[in-house]
């Protein structure tokens, strides 16, 4: 009976902590619909999330090769708010970020974004103190924002929205990479120069300790999160 019980308040946990997905890219304070600009994932139906962050799903996730076609461009300006909101409530804890790489010849192209070529823009960290240990102040938002820098160079980009979930990270596999891309023509550029650049798959190891992680026992002398890729271009 014990087994049972238990087997049935994990089958209750999972259904109230759903998986996810990013349909919709949020620009001008407007939500657009379901794979309006995103490009269709392969977990549209499953919601389930990417586990081998060195497989080539890691970089936009994509259903197939008609995903890009089928996606339209949204036009955005530099310095202007833009964001992702989700199916669901993102009742996971994790790691968001959101980087951008220029596309060519067109944000529509399957061939966008397969150099090392992409820049981090932004991030949220869950926050630590030796007292509370990690607080993730993200968990059971439905969507996120952030900026996109006002110096970068107008021109056709993809936009990929993640959250690394990392309530089962203990283990190599664990974490679940939540992810979406954008096709955005981005206006009123600057002439910035982005950077670090870093190529999807090959940003993230599986062994990276933002990601190989137990977060409900950190290692002894943890001094805080690390967030997995580069650092965020300052613009
Ligand atoms: C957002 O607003 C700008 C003008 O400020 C406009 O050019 C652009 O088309 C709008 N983008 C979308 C996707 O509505
Ligand atoms: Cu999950």
């Amino acid at each position: 009976m014990k087994g049972f019980a238990y087997a049935f308040a994990l089958a209750a946990a999972q259904l109230v902590t759903a998986h996810y997905t990013f349909p919709d890219l949020i620009v001008n304070n407007t939500v657009t619909t379901d794979w309006q600009y995103v490009r269709i994932t392969a977990n549209h139906y499953s919601q389930g999330p990417v586990t081998d962050v060195t497989s080539q799903a890691v970089r936009c996730y994509e259903l197939d090769s008609t995903s890009a076609t089928q996606a339209g461009i949204a036009t955005v300006a530099a310095g202007s708010t833009v964001g992702f909101k989700a199916d669901n409530t993102m009742g996971h804890p994790g790691y968001f970020s959101a980087y951008l790489t220029p596309a060519s010849p067109a944000a529509n192209s399957n061939d966008a974004g397969l150099g090392k070529t992409w820049f981090k823009i932004w991030e949220w960290s869950p926050s630590w103190s030796a007292s509370t240990g990690l607080v993730f102040d993200s968990e059971n938002i439905q969507q996120f924002t952030f900026t996109i820098p006002k110096n970068v160079p107008s021109g056709q980009y993809l936009l990929r929205g993640e959250q690394i979930a990392l309530h089962v990270a203990s283990t190599t596999g664990g974490a679940q990479l939540y992810i979406g891309c954008a096709q955005i023509n981005i206006v009123n550029g600057g002439n910035g120069s982005p950077g670090p650049l870093v190529s999807f798959p090959g940003a993230y190891s599986p062994t990276d300790p933002g990601i190989l992680i137990n977060i409900y026992n950190l290692p002894a002398g943890y001094t805080g999160y690390q967030a997995p890729g580069p650092a965020v271009w300052q613009g």
